[in-house]
């Protein structure tokens, strides 16, 4: 090999496009090696075959596509979007995370529910969690975590409700149980209770119009999979055990030795000058004791312990016949009788499917069939993997059926849903920052080992992935720029002069 990094052994851990990233930018540089567990490359991109379309298992949106957007970027330079999403008007349009799509709002008691109280509840909401934005580098806060702060603003606002109206107020405080919900999902977690106040507005919102990709998200990994030269990629490659901090040699080759060894499942082994840990936070959390050798340090521990990483799923259902109207691209749920001043519900068997925020419709119909898309978060979510499909069909079938009052309501012709929870290389989908954490521990999870800036053998882990982002986590732009981040890392380590040797 030629260049900067002649002969060094890099090797990646995880295909998602914090791995890939990371691969294309080290291209020419020593050898390369990506190792994924799974048959495919992605992670939590995935595309299915579903109805007579696609269904996005992980990854849905590009979260602000606009020309600050690397996933953005490459997506427009793959030609994978379409033309909405390529005009300028919707790359500048400030969505603040939440696209606007026309929506019917379902009641539990089968009615669909009046738009101006739904939208005069959801306004206080939006407003209530800008505010949650503003406490970052604030001693004195008002709660810990973002629900507790919520929880206390509405319950102040108690008497103002629905203009003292005590069914309005009821509807009103119904209306933000479900808001409190579907930031659960955003979030990817349990409650909002668990997400901290104070970093909370360290995440950063790009503009532009969330889009799709016509052709599956996971048409964006399968082209940076072909960028690469062949053979850099290996699938069902799961790794076992880093060694790190070590001396290897390779049988018939005395003459150099590698800090590091990575041991795969399957009982293959690689010798590396540096290796790229993109394996998810859920993964690690799992493992990290038993995954490196030595251990890693407390501080990077700690963070892993600390940082959140909670579940949000999918469930697509497919029909005959839409109920919906056409113009209606989000059907939403709202409990009548919930409200986020009380306990919410413990009984996972009896009431998992109250967490279901409602279905995005798959747009357009012409392509998907008629499909609709639920999204479900926390151990709800965890509790409906464990259910069959049958089950699950029942229980949406039921569901709608008392939502739209329409007790003939045909049953979904299919079902598909994601189980990122049990999957054993993601074990959840994405990080937040929970009580308890800050963004000072994504910047740990980030740190490359040895810690010692003198170290002789330096850069021998990497770490990357989306939740080693401080202001990006869980996004796919977040992952793409972490695995840049660590490859320009290396690389910059390439060109530099080799330090003299220490007498
Ligand atoms: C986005 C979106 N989106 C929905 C759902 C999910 C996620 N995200 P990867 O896991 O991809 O790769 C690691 C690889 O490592 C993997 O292939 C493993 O198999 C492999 N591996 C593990 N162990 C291994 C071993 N031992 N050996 C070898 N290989 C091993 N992001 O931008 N738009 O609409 C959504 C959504 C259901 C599950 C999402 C979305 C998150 C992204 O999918 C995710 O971040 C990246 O794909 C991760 O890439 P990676 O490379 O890091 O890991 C204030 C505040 C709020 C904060 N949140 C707001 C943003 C909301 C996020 N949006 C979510 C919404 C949806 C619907």
């Amino acid at each position: 090999m030629e260049g900067g990094g002649s002969g060094r052994r890099v090797v990646a851990v995880g295909a998602g496009l914090a791995g890939l990233g990371a691969a294309r930018r080290l291209c020419g540089h020593g050898s390369l090696l990506l190792l994924e567990a799974a048959g495919r490359v992605g992670g939590r991109v995935c595309t299915r075959p579903f109805a007579s379309g696609l269904a996005e298992m992980g990854a849905h949106w590009i979260h602000g596509p606009s020309p600050g957007n690397p996933v953005f970027q490459l997506a427009t330079g793959y030609s994978l979007l379409g033309p909405e999403a390529a005009r300028e008007e919707n790359q500048q349009v400030e969505v603040g995370g939440h696209p606007f799509l026309p929506s019917v709002t379902y009641g539990s008691s089968g009615k669909a529910l009046s738009p101006t109280a739904v939208s005069e509840a959801r306004h206080l909401f939006d407003t209530l969690l800008e505010s949650a934005r503003t406490f970052q580098g604030t001693k004195e806060l008002p709660a810990p975590s973002v629900g507790q702060y919520l929880r206390g603003e509405i319950a102040q606002r108690v008497p103002a409700l629905g203009e003292g109206r005590e069914d309005a107020r009821r509807l009103q405080l119904a209306v933000l149980a479900a808001c409190l919900k579907l930031e659960c999902c955003i979030s990817g977690t349990h409650s909002m209770d668990l997400v901290a106040l104070e970093p909370f507005g360290e995440y950063v919102s790009l503009p532009g119009l969330d889009c799709t990709f016509p052709g599956g998200y996971s048409s964006l990994p399968d082209c940076m999979l072909s960028a690469l030269p062949e053979g850099t990629v290996l699938l069902n490659k799961a790794v076992r055990t880093i060694q790190w901090k070590g001396s290897f040699r390779e049988e018939g080759d005395e003459a150099r030795n590698f800090p590091v060894r990575v041991e795969c499942e399957d009982g293959d082994a690689f010798l590396a000058d540096h290796v790229i840990v993109t394996v998810p936070l859920g993964f690690l959390k799992e493992h990290h004791q038993d995954f490196f050798q030595p251990p890693l340090p407390q501080r990077k521990v700690e963070a892993i312990r600390r940082l959140g990483f909670g579940t949000n799923n999918k469930i697509f259902l497919e029909f005959e016949k839409p109920f919906w109207d056409p113009q209606q691209q989000l059907l939403e749920v709202v409990w009548e009788d919930e409200s986020p001043l009380e306990e919410p519900r413990t009984d996972l068997e009896a009431n998992w499917f109250k967490k279901l925020i409602g279905f995005v419709v798959l747009q357009p119909p012409e392509q998907h069939g008629h499909v609709l898309c639920g999204f479900i978060a926390g151990k709800e979510s965890e509790y409906m993997e464990t259910l069959s499909d049958e089950e699950v069909l029942g229980t949406m079938t039921r569901l709608l059926r008392m939502l739209t009052g329409n007790p003939h309501l045909p049953a979904p012709r299919s079902v598909l849903r994601s189980r990122w929870h049990s999957a054993p290389y993601t074990r959840g989908s994405y990080s937040y920052v929970a009580v308890g954490s800050s963004g000072d521990d994504i910047d740990a999870l980030a740190q490359p080992l040895p810690e010692d800036p003198e170290d002789p053998r330096p850069l021998q882990l990497l770490f990357a992935g989306e939740a080693t982002h401080r202001t990006f986590y869980s996004t796919t732009h977040g992952a793409l720029l972490s695995g840049w981040r660590e490859a320009e890392r290396l690389n910059q380590f390439f060109q530099a002069p080799s330090p003299a040797p220490r007498l």
